[in-house]
């Protein structure tokens, strides 16, 4: 992501745990070998980009920003600090601020708000009510391999074994992502309203969201039923998010155009479609339909998008030149 998108780095560096120290690994940069994680190497470093699980997070990155790092976090650790932005930067890019740890959001989130923003901006959002398609790719790596693996050994025996999944996921779909709270909501679920609150600046924002793995490989797609403050056309959504940034409107439904996590997949911008007039909420409400890539705008992508902001605003004051 680095690469396809040109950031200005003077060195890569690749750091994980002690296990990987050593491999090499090919990357558009060169081959570069694999380090141990340790705070003192990293703290060599102006960003980190960290995609690790939220208790490490949480032990290292106050300890890398502390060093003058600026730490851009793909977990969960950070995301509802009031101190900490999360920032998706079609959205909030200002947030980032002086900040040295800077929450990158779920995946789902990042989705659905790009497609939102440009729609709340012209019209008010009110009450948004979202269904997901999730992605295996969601649950990591493993995750995209238990579904391949299921997928043959279900075709092969008609049978297939879980690890990462509650349940077999091949020819099936299971409504359970993370833990369940205490409300009957989803961690996932929950996340969406969360999030969406945070990084749009509408903390009395009524979201309310059912999380679906899916067996589709790594775009997530989601339903949004949307109620406005103010009178809203289809007509008018479309135009709006024909020139919204990190968007594509993919939407002819009589040639049989709308998104698709196939069509998604490996592409930066969240493709919107499906859009209508809904038929509960009338002249204030929409309906549509998104879907996107979960690994690049739900992960990668837009955390180097963060990296992008932080360079803007204050490459100057970066410890080393880039
Ligand atoms: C999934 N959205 O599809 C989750 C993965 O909060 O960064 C991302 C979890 C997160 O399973």
């Amino acid at each position: 992501m680095l690469h396809d998108r040109a950031f200005p780095l003077s060195e890569l560096r690749l750091f994980a745990s002690a296990r990987s120290a050593g491999k090499t690994t090919e990357t558009p940069y060169g081959t570069k070998t694999i380090e141990a994680f340790t705070v003192d190497a990293v703290a060599e470093c102006d960003i980190a980009l960290l995609a690790v699980s939220g208790d490490f997070a949480k032990e290292f990155a106050p300890q890398l920003a502390a060093r003058g790092v600026t730490v851009i976090d793909n977990s969960s650790a950070f995301r509802y600090d009031d101190d900490k932005p999360l920032v998706i930067p079609e959205i909030n890019p200002d947030a980032v601020g002086d900040a040295r740890i800077i929450a990158n959001p779920n995946c789902t989130t990042a989705i659905l708000a790009v497609a939102l923003w440009p729609l709340h901006k012209a019209f008010g959002l009110k009450k948004v009510i979202v269904s997901t398609y999730q992605a295996a790719s969601g649950a990591g790596a493993e995750g995209m391999s238990e579904l391949e693996d299921q997928a043959r050994a279900y075709l092969d025996t008609g049978k297939a074994d879980n690890k990462v999944f509650a349940h077999p996921l091949p020819f099936n779909l299971i409504p359970h992502i993370d833990a369940f709270q205490d409300n009957g909501y989803t961690k996932e679920e929950m996340k969406v309203t969360w999030e969406s609150r945070k990084i749009m600046g509408i903390p009395d924002l009524a979201l309310s969201c059912t999380a679906v793995r899916i067996p589709t490989s790594r775009a997530h797609a989601e339903s949004a039923v949307i109620e406005f403050a103010r009178p809203v056309t289809p007509d008018a959504a479309r135009a709006l998010l024909a020139d919204a940034p990190g968007v594509k409107v993919v939407d002819d439904p009589a040639a049989k155009v709308y998104p698709m996590p196939l069509n998604a997949s490996g592409k930066y911008d969240v493709e919107v479609g499906r859009i209508r007039q809904n038929l509960v909420f009338g002249d204030h409400g929409l309906e549509l339909f998104v879907c996107g890539d979960q690994l690049l705008k739900g992960a990668a992508l837009n955390a180097v998008q963060i990296a992008e902001v932080v360079l803007d605003r204050r490459g100057e004051s970066l410890r080393r030149s880039a």
